[in-house]
Parts: structure tokens; sequence; C-alpha cells
């Protein structure tokens, strides 16, 4: 089925389609997945990204800017919508930054690099190289559509409720679970839909979660007519059948079309996770973060990049797994920080390694709102930030508190330890240092073997 519709879209962009494939046999296009849960850090990566590859300032860790080979980058058109990067970095360099709305639709980035070649051959035959990256940006939630695509209808309902009856999901539910009690055979699916969405909607907002399917029900601008809902096999059969058409109909026309024109072709992916918010919500929301970081990491296929699959279907090389926004804590709390993405992300990565790929852990931050100071108290040294608070919007000191270095226990999450602010963006500057922490040494995990 999804062979078929690869070949379908194969066929619809053809022009295009065949000057990148020219771009692939000589390995100069290169497709990066940046995923992450909602709210978890793309926009802003993708933004800073471009910002210093633009001219590869502040990039010491990237092997061709330290070399001094790296020329510099430019966008270039797309087909469809293009990443609003002018509109993002300008009300980043405005007077008072503001951090990019939450993303409600697909755009395209592409971006071209120049470097000079290394090795004999290379700088005989070809000494300025070229690449180009290609990056999409989309709002998190619809990641979590993707793992629907090996689901049939009685699985899809059979797990969401599993899901929605147990808590916290559960102190949320009574609306549905009123309207799946009062089903009559003249219920129809469009209402059932519309009281899920509410639900859906509770479930991210009041509780903060992050499992939620159909992960479109819930963004702005969706449509309840294209969404479905789980029904028991108790369920008037008319209405069952009518929602398993419905699931069907969402999964080829709005799923698929995703996964195989975006996910299924990528080269190497960055995986955004926020810690911060995680802990900040305790013990059943981090492991729902968790589950859901596993189930969007299952929706991917990882293997071995040869030639042919590099032809029609690419699959992941490279993951990187990064705990985003670290500049929320101080320098000291970072190798914590890293320990316990790789605690969470464990089974994800080993599954990763095991397909062959190669596998890194950073925590960073795109675009850093803090500093790190060092201040006393009653006679004890303690590691701070400096930032301008999201909520009071004033530069303060604090002491943020600290990330345990293993899953938190018991007693972390009853003591409430775990308080983490957010912080308004500083102004972007060109030609600044210190904006950002250790994102070159991501773009050298991910892309620096192809800038030599
Ligand atoms: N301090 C700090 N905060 C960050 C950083 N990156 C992101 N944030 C915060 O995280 C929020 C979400 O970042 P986005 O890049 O918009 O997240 P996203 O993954 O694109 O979210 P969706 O579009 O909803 O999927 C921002 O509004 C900031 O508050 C960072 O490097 N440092
Ligand atoms: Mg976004």
């Amino acid at each position: 089925m999804l062979g078929l519709d690869r070949l379908g879209g194969f066929v619809r962009d053809l022009p295009g389609e065949v000057a990148e494939l020219g771009d692939r046999l000589v390995d100069r296009h290169l497709r990066l997945a940046v995923t992450g849960l909602r709210r978890s850090g793309k926009t802003v990566f993708t933004t800073a990204l471009v910002h210093h590859l633009l001219d590869g300032h502040d990039l010491a860790f990237v092997g061709a800017v330290h070399e001094g080979r790296y020329r510099g980058a430019r966008l270039l058109p797309v087909r469809g919508p293009a990443f609003p990067y002018a509109t993002f970095h300008r009300t980043l360099m405005a007077d008072r930054p503001t951090w990019p709305d939450a993303t409600d639709r697909l755009t395209v980035l592409k971006l071209e690099l120049r470097f000079r070649t290394t090795g004999l051959v290379q700088r005989l035959m070809a000494p300025n190289g070229s690449l180009i990256l290609e990056i999409i940006d989309y709002p998190g939630e619809w990641l979590l559509d993707l793992p629907l695509l090996e689901m049939d209808y009685p699985t899809f309902s059979e797990t969401a409720a599993q899901r929605d009856r147990v808590e916290p999901r559960a102190a949320v539910a009574g609306e549905w679970r009123a309207a799946l009690a009062g089903l009559s055979p003249t219920t129809t699916p469009a209402e059932l839909v519309e009281v899920y969405r509410r639900y859906l909607g509770r479930v991210q907002n009041e509780l903060g979660l992050s499992l939620v399917q159909p992960g479109r029900l819930v963004t702005a601008g969706a449509d309840p007519a294209t969404g479905f809902a789980p029904l028991p096999d108790a369920a008037p059969a008319e209405l069952r059948r009518a929602m398993a058409a419905r699931f069907e109909t969402y999964k080829r026309q709005v799923v698929e079309p995703f996964y195989t024109d975006h996910f299924s072709r990528f080269d190497r992916q960055i995986v955004l996770v926020d810690l911060f918010h995680t802990l900040n919500r305790g013990r059943a929301h981090f492991a729902d973060s968790r589950d859901a970081l596993e189930t969007i990491l299952e929706s991917f296929r990882y293997g071995t990049n040869s030639l042919l699959a590099r032809l029609f279907r690419p699959s992941i090389e490279k993951l990187l797994f990064a705990a985003s926004k670290a500049d929320h804590v101080a320098a000291n709390q970072h190798a914590n920080l890293k320990q316990l993405l790789e605690l969470m992300i464990a089974p994800a990565r080993r599954k990763a390694r095991f397909a062959g790929l190669e596998t890194d852990v950073l925590a960073l931050a795109a675009l850093r709102a803090t500093d790190t100071v060092r201040t006393e108290h009653q006679g004890q040294l303690l590691s701070c930030v400096r930032g301008r608070l999201a909520d009071e919007g004033r530069e303060t000191v604090l002491f943020p508190g600290e990330i345990p270095g293993d899953l938190p226990d018991d007693e972390d999450w009853r003591s409430g330890r775990f308080r983490f602010r957010d912080f308004e963006p500083r102004r972007l500057e060109p030609g600044v240092k210190g904006q950002h922490l250790r994102l070159d040494q991501a773009i050298e995990f991910l892309i620096g073997d192809k800038l030599r």
C-alpha cells in the first residue's frame, strides 16, 4: 500500500524528483528530519540552525568551519509553502524579541551550503562542494498520527480506550464517557468526534499530556469532518462501520501522504526532547512523554543506507537525541540532563543501533536565553541562571533547581522539586558569540561528514 502510494508520489512530482535524484547520486542532497513532540523546540532549532549556517559564525565544532573551509549558505526556493525564516528571524532580532508561535502547517526549508572540499582527488575534480539541506517544519502533534498507519480501527479503538480509562486522563474524560454510555442508533459520527475533540483538547491543555490521537484533531484549524473517535465493540454496528471508514480515509488521505512525502525518505534525524516541561508536570506526564516518544520512533524505518535504498527509499543513517532548552538550568546540570535523556530513550536507541544507525545524545540550547552565574547564598556557592522570565518579563537571577542523573524516584516526584521556569528569548544578533549551547556539535554530528 505504502509502496504504491510512494510510487504515486514520485509520478506526481517527476521533474523535481528527477533533479533531486541527480543530487542524491553524488550525495549532495540531505534530508534532515527534525522530530519532537509539540513545543519541544523544532521551529526554534531550525531557525537557529539557519541563522548560524548562513555565515558559519560561532560554529567552532563544525569541522568545515573550524578548518576555514566553510563558505556560507543561502536559502533556496521551494515547491509549496516555505519555512518563514525571515519572519521568525525578524521577531527574534526585535528590541523585545518573541518566540515563534506554535506551528500549525507544514513548511519546507532548503538551504544550500558551500565549502571547500578535502582530499587530493576531490580538490582537483571539485574543489568547491555544495550540499543541499532540506528540513520540514510541522506541528508536533502530527507525528503522533504516524503509528496509526500500522493499526486497524479495532486496534486503535482498543488502545485508545485503555489509555482513556486510566488516570490522569480519566479525570477529564467525563463528558466523553457519558457520550459513549448514551450511544444510540441515531448518534452521528460527527457529534461523537466533536466530543472526543473536546476531550483530547483537555488532555493536551489541562493535563499537558503528549499522546493525543488523532493528532490533527487538536491543532488549530482542525476539521472534525475528517476526524474519528474510538468506539467499543458493543457500539451500534452502523456507527462503528461509519467511524472505521473515517479512520481509513484519514489514514489514506492525511497521514500516508505526510509519511510518504516527508518521513519515509530521510537521511538523518534529530529528536528533540523537552525534559523540563516533562519533569515539571510530574510522574504521569513523564511516563506519557516516554510512551509518546517511543510510539513515534517506532514509525521510522531505521536501516543501512545502501545505494539502491538511497535512490528509492533512503533510510535514516544517523540519529541524534537532544535534550532541548538546556539553558533552563546552570551549566553544571547539563551532564545530568544528557544522562536522564539517555535513560529515557534507551530502548529506542538500542533498536536504532541494532539497525546499524550511528546515534548520539547531547543537551543543547538552539537559542540560549540565559547565562550561568555563580552566587553565594548563606555561605554556599550556588550555580544560578540569569535571564528574563517569560511570565514576569523581568531580568532575574534564580536557582533553577537540579536535574536528577537518574530516573526520578518517588521522593523526587512527591517533593515537588521540579519547577523549571520559561524564559523570554534573547535578542538574536549577527556575529555575536554564545547565542547557543552545543548547536555546533549537533550540526557536526548530523551533517559534518557531508561537508568534506
Ligand atoms: N530557553 C530556551 N527556550 C526554548 C529554546 N527552544 C525553544 N524554547 C522554548 O520552547 C518553546 C517551543 O519551541 P518551538 O520551537 O516553537 O517548539 P516546536 O517543537 O516547534 O512546537 P510545535 O510547533 O508546537 O510542534 C518556545 O516558545 C520557547 O519558549 C531554547 O533553546 N532555549
Ligand atoms: Mg513549531
